[in-house]
């Protein structure tokens, strides 16, 4: 019976609760989203992932001691060079593209997006698009996949080292994934992503550096590759956490995510977060199209120039301005509006 239930759970204010004789001790009682049920969840901990993790952090670390004291100039452009790239394999491809569908882009952009996305190593493009949408279509509740109303930690990296909350997978069920099924270069790399992962994220970065310009094994195995892939999945986690917490609200004040330029910098341009949960199809997941703060936007720009991306979608500023002085922080006004039409 749950008055017996021990302390430090939460049980008040929920009449369902009366007849839960399925209830232990070591459950944790979590609100789910879409309604006032409860139900019982257990943390379940992937000490695999856990490991893992704590390899790569540690390689991560070493590598950055190695790139300052002994690895060669090149393989630092490398190492930089393969964010950069690999950044946008997930931001013009995973992200804008596929999850999204803010533009549309010809085979060879979608190929060259591919290739950088799987040299990401973030999962293959159509599990990480399923995990996005319904993060945006159940953002911080239960069902969102890094639900930053549990931490930071558990939004930056928690999630990926315990199995998802079932509200994940069942809500997930709902969302429309038809588009990515079609598409047959995404079905590709799905069904080989177990080859082409290891190729492109680990062998390829460090392979390179010691046959095209003399480095050793050693840093280019911990500099182009263990502090590179690091590195770059810090960047993007840096949206799910630091993004949802901090910085400023002009669009929308009363959602977590928020502009955040040091991780829109950090990023290629996916801290202008606030914007992006309210005008998910902008192609520029943000307002302005400042490329020093959203590379990504130049990207795609430049592309759309030589034809291979088109069908750029983007918001009217009117839509921008009504929405700001309906539901904004007040901070709107500071922007600078220069140059948009
Ligand atoms: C990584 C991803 O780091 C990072 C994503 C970040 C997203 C950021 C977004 C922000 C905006 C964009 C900013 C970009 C900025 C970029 C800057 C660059 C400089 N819907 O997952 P499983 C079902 S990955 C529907 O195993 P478990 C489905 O049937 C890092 N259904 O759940 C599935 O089976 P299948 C490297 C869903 O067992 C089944 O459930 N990768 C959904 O709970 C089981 O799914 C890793 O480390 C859904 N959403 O395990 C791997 N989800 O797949 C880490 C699931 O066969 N992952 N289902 O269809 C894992 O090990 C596991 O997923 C787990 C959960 C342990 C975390
Ligand atoms: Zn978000
Ligand atoms: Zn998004």
């Amino acid at each position: 019976n749950i008055t017996s239930a021990p302390t430090g759970v939460l049980f008040e204010n929920d009449p369902d609760l009366g007849d839960d004789s399925s209830f232990q001790p070591e459950q944790v009682k979590t609100q789910t989203s879409s309604s006032s049920k409860e139900d019982t969840y257990r943390l379940r901990i992937v000490w695999r992932n856990v490991i893992l993790f704590v390899y790569l952090h540690m390689a991560a670390l070493y590598g950055a001691w190695l790139m300052i004291t002994s690895a060669k100039i090149q393989t630092s452009i490398w190492a930089y060079l393969l964010y950069q790239a690999s950044g946008l394999g997930i931001t013009a491809g995973a992200h804008r593209l596929w999850a999204h569908r803010s533009y549309k882009a010809k085979w060879p952009l979608r190929v060259l997006l591919v290739i950088f996305n799987t040299i990401a190593f973030e999962n293959h493009v159509y599990e990480w698009a399923r995990d996005h949408r319904v993060h945006h279509k159940y953002s911080e509740t239960n069902a969102d996949p890094h639900n930053a109303k549990r931490g930071f930690f558990f939004s930056h990296v928690g999630w990926l080292l315990c199995r998802k909350h079932p509200d994940v997978i069942e809500k997930g069920k709902g969302i429309d994934l038809k588009d990515l099924e079609e598409d047959k270069l995404l079905m590709f790399q799905k069904k080989y992503y177990m080859l082409l992962m290891p190729f492109f994220c680990f062998v390829f970065p460090t392979v390179i550096p010691v046959y095209c310009w003399g480095e050793t094994w050693t840093n280019s195995w911990f500099v182009a590759t263990m502090f590179r892939y690091t590195f770059t999945l810090n960047m993007t986690w840096l949206v799910n956490s630091a993004a949802h917490m901090w910085g400023q609200r002009p669009y929308d004040k009363f959602i977590n995510p928020s502009e955040n330029l040091g991780v829109a910098v950090m990023a290629l341009g996916e801290g202008w977060h606030n914007y992006h949960h309210v005008f998910p199809w902008d192609y520029k997941t943000a307002e302005l199209g400042n490329y020093r703060a959203n590379l990504t936007t130049g990207f795609i720009d430049f592309f759309s120039k030589i034809g291979w991306a088109y069908d750029l979608k983007t918001v009217p500023l009117s839509m921008v301005k009504k929405r700001a002085a309906r539901t904004g922080d007040g901070t709107y006004e500071n922007h600078s509006h220069e140059g948009e039409v």
